[in-house]
């Protein structure tokens, strides 16, 4: 996207944030390139598991913060399911504690669902198989272990979950992956001084849920996408555990 035409991210805040991040130390990492995430085919038999593993990444927020992630340190592959096909993703835990992934928004059984039913014990594999029948959608994938969720979230495993419908009208959508078919990944995080990724649950948070003071997209601080002229598709996720957001181009034209 050029100067002219960048997608902002406002916060439409419910409640106010506590900030613990610097905004300096934000601008001066803002601007790097929009990553991509892998794309992971689950339609048949995944090609590869999706592994829950512990990471160190720097955010650019002033050290290396610890995060969770499925197969890559933060965030995850973009599974691709396909209707009317059985997908069978495989995750592997290989962390000490338990995690799931459900999928969020799929029309499966609670029996293949990932919810806090389905913890999977360290060192386990699941192999569950999902009959995907819905019309095309952009959904996403997290652990949801009861009482961890909002801070397993948090810290990373996530990743966007994209349902194909091979017999829905394409009404010449672009189909570039990361050059005209964008995903969009949206979080907002506390860093503190230290650039570690801060979970904190005071009154206000428990009630109103985590609100960050600076802007993820796809794991990066306010990063920048230049894309060709023409039609590009934004596949949007707020992956937030809280926040809201407005979405709107800087010269107010229409998606
Ligand atoms: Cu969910």
């Amino acid at each position: 996207m050029d100067r002219r035409r960048f997608l902002t991210v406002s916060a439409a805040a419910l409640a106010t944030p506590s900030l613990v991040g610097t905004r300096a130390a934000a601008r001066s990492v803002a601007g790097q390139p929009l990553p991509i995430p892998p794309i992971l085919d689950a339609s048949g038999r995944a090609d590869a598991p999706l592994e829950a593993i512990a990471g160190a990444v720097d955010f650019g927020m002033g050290g290396k913060a610890k995060t969770l992630g499925y197969s890559q340190p933060y965030l995850g592959p973009v599974l691709r399911m396909r209707r009317g096909e059985i997908a069978r993703p495989v995750l592997k835990n290989r962390l000490d504690f338990a995690v799931t992934a459900h999928w969020h928004g799929a029309h499966v059984p609670g029996a293949v669902d990932g919810g806090p039913q389905l913890a999977l014990a360290p060192g386990k594999t699941w192999a569950p198989e999902l009959e995907i029948d819905q019309p095309a959608a952009t959904l996403w994938y997290h652990s949801h272990i009861h009482g961890e969720t909002g801070p397993q979230v948090y810290r990373g495993l996530s990743g966007m979950l994209l349902i194909d419908d091979p017999d829905a009208s394409n009404p010449g959508l672009p189909t570039t992956w990361g050059i005209d078919d964008i995903p969009i990944i949206i979080q907002d995080r506390l860093f503190d001084r230290d650039g570690v990724l801060a979970y904190g649950l005071d009154m206000p948070t428990m009630m109103h849920g985590l609100h960050g003071s600076t802007i993820l997209v796809n794991g990066a601080v306010q990063p920048n996408a230049s894309v060709a002229r023409g039609l590009v598709r934004l596949r949007l996720l707020n992956a937030s555990n809280a926040r809201v957001y407005t979405l709107k181009f800087n010269d107010g034209r229409g998606f």
